[in-house]
């Protein structure tokens, strides 16, 4: 037995290490064993991992991806450089200035179309006449509508000749009644102070034969018994009397005057 000699001992020092190692081998093995069990799938897998591999090549770039939706508004910026030579829009109109001075009258223009039809003009001539008549006939103090004319009066008192002109001047004519109807009505316009009043028919043109003051020959009289009688000669005037006789009378004779004013 070689044991007690140094080169004994180098022998065994080598043979322990080993036994070491073995037994160091087979403990790796005992826990690689255990956790094996621990996950099955890996008892397929190399119990070692290996040296890992180089790095592999970056790939090619992926596609674009779609646009993402619009951001939060960003602060207002800041208020730019005036521009050189670039006109702005208009501003806001300005308040109305003061009126100015009144321009001279211009000169007269041409007359203006007449687009009234002569008809349609005669028919308000005729419409205003008759306002204007009947205007006249309510502004005196009495008047009576006969027909389609008015008797009327202010009780004004003259002769024959100056009541004819008081009734043209006023739109009339000194009254002549043409009917019995006329002649009853007119002579309640007869006063009892005067008990006459004048109508207009005159015997100057021809004595004894009396006619309208327009000439024309009667076609209604009412004559009173024995009248005319032109009495004393000087009676060449008419008038009704308030028996509604007729008479002839002086025409100097002052007689209310009842004046008629026709409207057609
Ligand atoms: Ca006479
Ligand atoms: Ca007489």
């Amino acid at each position: 037995m070689p044991i007690a000699t140094p080169g004994g001992a180098v022998h065994l020092q080598m043979a322990l290490l080993k036994l070491f190692l073995g037994a160091l081998l087979l403990l790796q093995l005992v826990l690689q064993l255990l956790a094996g069990a621990a996950d099955p799938q890996s008892l397929n897998c190399p119990a070692y991992a290996g040296v890992p591999g180089t790095p592999g090549h970056n790939g090619l770039p992926g596609r674009d991806g779609r646009d993402g939706r619009d951001g939060a508004t960003g602060p207002k910026g800041e208020k730019g450089e005036p521009g050189v030579n670039v006109q702005g829009p208009p501003g806001k109109a300005g308040p109305p200035g003061p009126a100015g001075a009144k321009g001279e009258r211009g000169p007269s223009g041409l007359p203006g179309q007449d687009c009234m039809s002569d008809s349609l003009k005669s028919e308000l001539q005729k419409l205003s006449d008759k306002i204007a008549l009947i205007e006249k006939v309510v502004n005196f103090k009495t008047f009576k509508k006969v027909g389609q004319k008015y008797y009327v009066t202010d009780d004004v008192e003259e002769t024959f000749d100056k009541g004819m002109q008081y009734c043209s001047s006023n739109g009339g004519a000194l009254v002549l009644p043409r009917t019995l109807e006329e002649n009853a009505l007119l002579k309640v316009f007869v006063s009892s102070a005067f008990k006459r009043l004048f109508i207009r028919i005159t015997d100057r043109e021809k004595e004894g034969e009396f006619v309208d003051t327009d000439r024309k020959k009667l076609t209604f009289t009412n004559w009173g018994p024995n009248q005319p009688d032109n009495y004393k000669g000087a009676q060449d005037c008419g008038a009704i009397a308030d028996s509604g006789l007729w008479d002839d009378v002086s025409c100097d004779s002052l007689y209310p005057i009842i004046c008629e004013i026709e409207i057609k």
